[in-house]
């Protein structure tokens, strides 16, 4: 069994990024500008926001907060999203979500410039991920295929079990793995939870991607002898012995599951630094306008 490590292969790149960036910059070039709006004091959304300003620091960009308390009007929040469209000095920006139940997601989404879009959740980027031509990628599937790559992991031809249909992760996962890449080339079955028989499904499966947010979901004998398994799961659990009163819980019952893999992500550690590596991506290619115009 190998662990794949997110958390080293997320450090490696953001330093990749960080050199090309001063390169730029060295060059007359424009250093990358992300603006994050974060509405509400959700303890998980806190955290994801931290993460990517932290990063932003470390790969050289610009970032800008945008805080809003939880009661801030749909038209208030429509109204920021079509400033920073305007906004010359910000290359690409993301509202955090999960937004208060009174703000439909899917309107701000669309309200986006899809040249900004660096989370790649407007349907502009979404459709052309589907017909497999240039657009920002969702960062949770795109981390993970970089680390299918940087392990050389081979997909081609393999059975890859999705678990999860949601349009953040499960739908671009499924997609990504379907094309004609390297990696990708796979045969891809998604689940959810309309699905019969969900652990036969993973027992034939070469690959399994899990993300449906239910701790420990996968378990034993559910995967196949020298399956890969990618851990999607970051669901907060009460644990009174941390200093944060919680731990990160995956999808999958890592103990019992690792010793049956070839290789495995471990959480923490292992997709998630890479989610945030692939939005630093998003913003490098947003400021060199290398997808768009
Ligand atoms: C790690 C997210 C659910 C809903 C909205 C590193 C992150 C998480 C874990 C992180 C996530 C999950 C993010 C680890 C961003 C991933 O060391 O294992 C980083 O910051 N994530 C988000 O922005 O929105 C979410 C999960």
């Amino acid at each position: 069994m190998q662990l794949i490590d997110g958390k080293a292969v997320a450090t490696q790149i953001k330093k990749e990024i960080a050199e090309e960036v001063e390169r730029i910059i060295a060059e007359g070039g424009k250093r990358p500008h992300l603006a994050a709006i974060l509405v509400g004091h959700d303890g998980g959304s806190e955290t994801y926001v931290a993460n990517k300003v932290k990063s932003c620091e470390e790969c050289g960009f610009t970032s800008t907060l945008i805080r809003y308390e939880a009661d801030i009007t749909e038209e208030e929040l429509l109204k920021k999203v079509e400033e920073l469209n305007n906004d010359p000095e910000v290359d690409g920006f993301i509202v955090q979500l999960p937004l208060p139940r009174h703000i439909d997601e899917q309107k701000v989404t669309e309200a986006i410039d899809y040249r900004k879009d660096v989370d790649g959740f407007h349907p502009i980027n979404v459709g052309r991920l589907s017909i497999g031509l240039p657009c920002f990628l969702s960062a949770t599937p795109n981390g993970i295929m970089e680390l299918l790559a940087r392990y050389n992991i081979d997909t081609k031809g393999k059975k890859c079990v999705v678990l999860g249909r949601s349009n953040i992760v499960g739908k671009p996962m499924a997609n990504l793995m379907m094309q004609k890449s390297t990696p990708g080339d796979a045969t891809v079955t998604v689940c959810h939870s309309h699905t019969e028989n969900i652990a036969e499904e993973c027992r034939q499966a070469d690959i399994i991607i899990a993300a449906l947010g239910q701790p420990h979901f996968v378990k034993a004998d559910m995967v196949k002898e020298g399956a890969v398994v990618i851990d999607v799961g970051t669901t907060r659990v009460p644990d009174p012995t941390r200093k944060s009163g919680f731990r990160l819980c995956g999808d999958v019952d890592f103990e019992n599951v690792a010793p049956k893999c070839s290789y495995i992500t471990p959480v923490p550690g292992g997709v998630g630094p890479m989610t945030i590596v692939s939005l630093m991506k998003n913003t490098l290619l947003a400021g060199k306008r290398e997808i768009y115009k």
